[in-house]
């Protein structure tokens, strides 16, 4: 019979109430200056703390009665790990950035030793690397602050830098939401799309079951192939999907600019799996957005890196200000948050000076500007149908109502400051899809917000708004219904704040 482990067993006498204060009668030295520890009561009761507090003291160990900034350990009895970072989050306390959680089991060991033993696996409730040494070190031990604090249902209360530590099975789940999305399950595609989001944002690899507990947005389906990958190294939902014929005609069907689900599902129909085919019949009409698509495929699949999306924004720039000096133009999209390639380079427009008739005539100068140049491939140009009073758009995938340009332009190599500029046989330049979208100046920071991105990010935003502020949020405007008033803002910052939301900067939205 283990004392240490039955001593809170049998009838217990009633005892006053001992506070940790007063536990410690008589002090004793402390021999094991490197920990600190402390003990959690939850679960455990007040008795069989204080008797495990005053035999760790002891044997010479400096236990804490309350929990402070210099505790090291956390000792902890019938909690999980999640159920010990929840109640961390409950007393408000920011965990020190080296901290372990662990089992009781460890304590116990160290009575039996008289001194502090390693602590492994076994002991650890929550085994959670460092984000520096995710790959490096198999038998981390330490936890950082921020995975102690519960992590969010929502991507925009966690911060997503592009430092993805678990690509594995980030990618598999994205191979499943696009097949979802190709099928036009959009319940399973949200499914997908959150458990990679919520994945992207953990500072450390998932390397077993232990590891996703008490992480939301997992459901049974997502573990079941967590658990595929851990113990396989692949999932074979992923592999069928990456087989299949649907799918891999949907994935190349749709990697042409212009064509989207229903045209991908016609070609299928009418039997067509590859490209040159579809491109050679003369039977089948195609929009101008889709024979632009053919005419610079190559070009257009091949990213856009952030060597020409700079030179791109200098284009712009140039033809923008060539119009309207004042204005702002603002490379938004997935290179505003840090990304080094993309499928297009986005900008927003803005001026505090234009006129309403100088703001709605801007793009149409500008791409007739690049007309003249021979610099402007395909322009689709789609006026404003922005109304100032209008409520928020509950949607949260829709498209905004500020005048925009859907382009393809001409990017000639010299003015890429690469040094694989012009290397192409004969081709000086290179077809780049660029996104102009012009916004009046009081609306920028709404503008700005949507159109950073990621879509994940603002698609939570959007329904972090809703469902926990009783407020809509679109591109346009944030609309309070409790007050029924539209709260102005002037920066991304003061969204954030009328949301009740710490600040996350743009390279920490790549959720
Ligand atoms: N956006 C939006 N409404 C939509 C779609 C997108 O407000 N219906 C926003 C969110 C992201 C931003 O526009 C840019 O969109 P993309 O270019 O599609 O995304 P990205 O993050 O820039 O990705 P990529 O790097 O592939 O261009
Ligand atoms: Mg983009």
């Amino acid at each position: 019979m283990d004392p240490l482990r039955t001593s809170h067993s049998g009838p217990r006498k009633k005892r006053p109430r001992q506070t940790g204060a007063s536990v410690s009668s008589t002090p004793h030295d402390i021999r094991f200056r490197d920990l600190v520890l402390f003990i959690l009561e939850k679960k455990m009761g007040t008795t069989r703390r204080s008797f495990l507090m005053e035999l760790a003291r002891r044997k010479g160990f400096r236990v804490e009665n309350e929990l402070s900034d210099s505790v090291t350990h956390i000792v902890a009895e019938n909690n999980s790990g999640s159920d010990v970072l929840e109640w961390l989050q409950v007393q408000n306390i920011k965990a020190s950035s080296q901290l372990e959680l662990l089992d009781i089991s460890w304590l116990i060991e160290c009575m039996r030793a008289g001194r502090p033993v390693e602590t492994t696996g076994k002991h650890q409730l929550v085994s959670v690397r460092r984000a520096d040494s995710a790959h490096s070190n198999p038998d981390p031990q330490r936890i950082p602050a921020h995975a102690v604090r519960k992590i969010s249902q929502y991507a925009c209360q966690r911060r997503t830098t592009l430092d993805n530590h678990n690509h594995v099975f980030t990618d598999a789940f994205e191979v499943l939401a696009e097949n979802y999305e190709f099928r036009e399950n959009e319940g399973c595609y949200l499914i997908f799309m959150r458990a990679a989001s919520v994945l992207k944002s953990l500072p450390f690899t998932i390397s077993s079951m232990k590891d996703i507990e008490g992480i939301p947005c997992l459901g049974d389906k997502v573990k079941c192939i967590i658990e595929e990958i851990i113990e396989d190294g692949e999932s074979s939902e992923v592999k069928a999907v990456l087989n299949d014929e649907r799918y891999k005609s949907f994935k190349l069907f749709t990697s042409v600019f212009g064509v989207g689900l229903k045209t991908s599902e016609r070609w299928f129909r009418m039997g067509f799996r590859s490209l040159s085919k579809i491109r050679s019949d003369k039977s089948l009409k195609f929009t101008h957005m889709q024979k632009a698509g053919f005419l610079y495929y190559e070009d257009l699949v091949s990213c856009v890196t952030r060597a020409e999306a700079e030179a791109v924004s200098l284009l712009v720039k140039e033809a923008v200000w060539a119009f309207l000096p004042d204005a702002f133009v603002t490379m938004t999209g997935g290179f505003r948050r840090g990304k080094k390639i993309g499928h297009d380079v986005d900008f927003l427009i803005t001026s505090p000076e234009a006129t309403e008739e100088e703001e709605q005539q801007l793009l149409h100068k500008v791409t007739n500007l690049w007309q003249k140049k021979g610099l402007l491939l395909y322009c689709d140009l789609v006026e404003s149908t922005f109304e100032k009073l209008k409520i928020p758009s509950r949607k949260v995938d829709a498209l905004d109502h500020f005048q925009k340009c859907f382009l393809i332009l001409k990017l000639d190599h010299q003015r890429v400051d690469s040094d694989k500029a012009s290397q192409q046989d004969g081709k000086t330049w290179k077809a780049i899809r660029v996104d102009l979208v012009m916004c009046p100046y009081e609306r920028r920071a709404f503008a700005l917000l949507g159109w950073t991105g990621s879509p994940q990010f603002e698609r939570d935003l959007r329904r972090f708004a809703t469902h926990e502020r009783k407020m809509v949020l679109d591109n346009h405007a944030l609309y309070d219904k409790t007050k029924r008033i539209f709260l102005k803002a002037e920066s991304e910052e003061e969204i954030f704040a009328h949301l009740g939301l710490d600040y996350i900067e743009p390279w920490e939205r790549n959720a």
